[in-house]
């Protein structure tokens, strides 16, 4: 599969990371709590380093509670502030506020030795395409601030919205490109729905999605669809069509989507896979664990 990112945007976005970055005090990353590592660029350590940092583990609403916390301890572990969280829902809010305020304790501190007092703590919002920066940047302003969407925001100009009196964020989020450097990376992010669909073949998608939940939900998708041992049974040629195509055509079966002739319509089966996975509806599943 082929991801589309140009060279032209990448250099656009880093320049302008550097240039937010000169301006804040510390970065506030996004990441998919589905998918934590493919879901950012580990360049940002060295773009924010003098920096402080929290991580989010943004739509923690749709990843699997078990393996987040592992998550979390994994970036605990490694020394930084992290943090999960559905950007969505805003009710964290203040948890997210006394995260930043810990994650700048140090600062803080250097500040009132320095005799500097009552400056506020400048923030930016960082993360690839479609983590939820925007949603997040709205929810903790608590007004319409910032636009959301499936594209990166197109805000002119740089704006501080004001978080209390000592904490001041960048309205423009740091935008981060994915790092396809390992194919499972783009298959992740394309599995969560942070890709664009074109180009995309779903039903390599979808036997990837099965194989996965095969061995790390074992039985979710059979009891989603109420497939049967028996239906699998039933298939002719079954030691030529793979485990993904057994269970497709089981789900076209039972959801009743056909093609001319009546033969299953695994491309609509695949896509209706998709779909559920997408928005929680097989539910609460994370595709990345820290110890793979
Ligand atoms: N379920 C869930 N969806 C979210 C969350 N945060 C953002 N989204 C959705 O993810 C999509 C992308 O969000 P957006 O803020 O535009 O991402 P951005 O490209 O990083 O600015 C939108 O459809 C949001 O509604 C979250 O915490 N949970
Ligand atoms: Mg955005």
């Amino acid at each position: 599969m082929n991801y589309q990112w140009y060279p032209g945007h990448m250099t656009k976005a880093i320049r302008m990371m550097q240039e937010n970055i000169s301006l804040v005090d510390m970065i506030i990353e996004l990441t998919d709590a589905r998918v934590p590592l493919s879901g950012r660029n580990p360049d940002i350590d060295e773009l924010g380093k003098n920096k402080e940092r929290l991580i989010i583990l943004n739509k923690a609403d749709l990843a699997d509670p078990k393996v987040t916390a592992e998550w979390t301890k994994y970036f605990e572990d490694k020394g930084l502030n992290v943090m999960q969280l559905n950007s969505k829902q805003g009710k964290d809010n203040k948890k997210v506020l006394d995260m930043i305020r810990t994650a700048c304790a140090a600062k803080i501190e250097r500040d009132k030795k320095r005799g500097i007092k009552n400056r506020p703590i400048r923030a930016m919002v960082a993360g690839i395409p479609n983590v939820g920066k925007s949603t997040f940047i709205n929810r903790i302003s608590g007004k319409n601030a910032a636009k959301t969407g499936n594209k990166p925001g197109v805000t002119k100009g740089k704006q501080w919205i004001m978080l209390g009196k000592d904490l001041q964020l960048l309205d423009t989020p740091g935008i981060l490109w994915p790092k396809f450097e390992d194919k499972t990376v783009g298959l992740n992010l394309a599995l969560i729905g942070s890709m664009n669909d074109v180009n995309l073949d779903s039903g390599e998608m979808a036997a990837d999605l099965i194989k996965y939940m095969d061995s790390f939900y074992k039985g979710v998708i059979e009891e989603k669809y109420s497939i049967t041992q028996e239906q699998i049974d039933e298939l002719d040629d079954l030691d030529r069509i793979t485990r993904a195509t057994e269970v497709l055509t089981c789900l076209a079966f039972n959801r009743k989507c056909f093609i001319q002739g009546g033969r299953p319509d695994l491309d609509r089966a695949s896509n209706m896979l998709l779909d559920d996975f997408r928005s929680g509806r097989l539910g609460l599943i994370s595709l990345e664990r820290p110890e793979q």
